[in-house]
């Protein structure tokens, strides 16, 4: 497949990258110093474009590819790229579902426990010294607690799992219903905020989730809630996160991704109820082999005239 040109829009796990550019002719845009010199050269002859999550891939990159077939795409949430545009051009766009539920769920719940029984302050407390002069304040109990599930796809149920180990209670709101679940369905999202202690947010990003968790929603959770992200900074409006944590208006956050993120606003690194990590998710050397991997196959598979292994719906 050395005849296949690809153009790799940002990289990925170096153990699954290197066997893509020994099967591949790859085209690096991320290491490119002129990037439009570089399309200008060889976008006539690329094929596939290899991106990550956060990269995407945008209508502007597939025009400058008339022979794009497919996009293969390093994480789950294909949010950054543009699939109308895609789908009009008839390109294939596959992503990495599945082999990362449960690294993103093991974050998900240790970011719980952490926000909860204040792990991160207790390190830093202990660090400072501070311990000699007395006692960290008490935390919150995890086991009794509800966690409300925003989102209750596959990464969703392995949260519920793990949370449900816990001695937590599970309800869940989506669009519609799940046939077969027994937790409790919200149709509304505030009601649902309204009565749980931790709002777990696992939905995917883009327009149709833009913003759902907005200040009514954090109104709703409370001064004595929690917010969980490990979804998209762009599902919670994060000016008003920000603004309900200063005023004491919702309890705690702990949080995986923000809104311009690698930039994370400033006024949260002083607060002690708040617990941050930079977008880890899926963040170990197992879980990203097996995506890594996984977009590659994707690639092996549609030139070598077979259906790929996991499409976009
Ligand atoms: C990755 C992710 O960090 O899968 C996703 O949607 O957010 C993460 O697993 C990301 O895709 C890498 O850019």
């Amino acid at each position: 497949m050395k005849n296949v040109d690809i153009l790799s829009v940002g990289p990925f796990y170096p153990p699954s990258f290197e066997p893509m550019e020994r099967d591949f002719t790859v085209h690096k845009l991320w290491q490119a110093k002129d990037r439009g010199a570089l399309i200008a050269e060889v976008g006539g002859r690329i094929r596939g474009i290899q991106t990550t999550g956060g990269h995407g891939a945008d209508a502007k990159l597939m025009d400058a590819l008339p022979k794009l077939e497919i996009i293969s795409c390093f994480g789950v949430g294909v949010d950054a790229v543009d699939l109308d545009a895609a789908r009009q051009r008839g390109v294939i766009v596959t992503n990495t579902p599945d082999v990362l539920n449960e690294c993103v769920a093991d974050l998900a719940m240790g970011l719980t426990v952490a926000t909860l029984r204040r792990i991160s302050l207790g390190d830093r407390y202990v660090r400072a010294g501070s311990w000699l002069k007395g006692a960290l304040p008490l935390a919150q109990k995890v086991g009794g607690k509800t966690m409300g599930i925003l989102g209750y796809g596959r990464i969703g149920k392995a949260i519920a799992k793990r949370a449900e180990a816990f001695g937590m209670r599970i309800v869940y709101h989506g669009r519609k219903p799940q046939a077969g679940v027994a937790h409790k369905y919200y149709a509304s999202l505030t009601e649902m905020a309204r009565d749980c202690d931790v709002l777990m947010v696992i939905c995917p990003g883009g327009a149709a989730t833009y913003r759902l968790v907005n200040a009514e929603v954090l109104a709703a959770l409370g001064p004595e809630g929690t917010l969980i992200n490990v979804a998209r900074g762009s599902v919670v409006d994060e000016t008003a996160l920000v603004k309900a944590l200063a005023d004491g208006r919702l309890g705690a956050a702990g949080l995986d991704v923000f809104e311009s993120e690698p930039k994370v606003p400033e006024a949260l690194f002083a607060m002690d109820q708040v617990v941050l990590q930079p977008h880890v998710g899926s963040a170990t050397h197992e879980t990203r082999k097996a995506m890594g991997d996984l977009t590659v196959d994707n690639l092996r598979a549609h030139f070598s005239g077979k259906p790929v292994l996991t499409p976009v719906a």
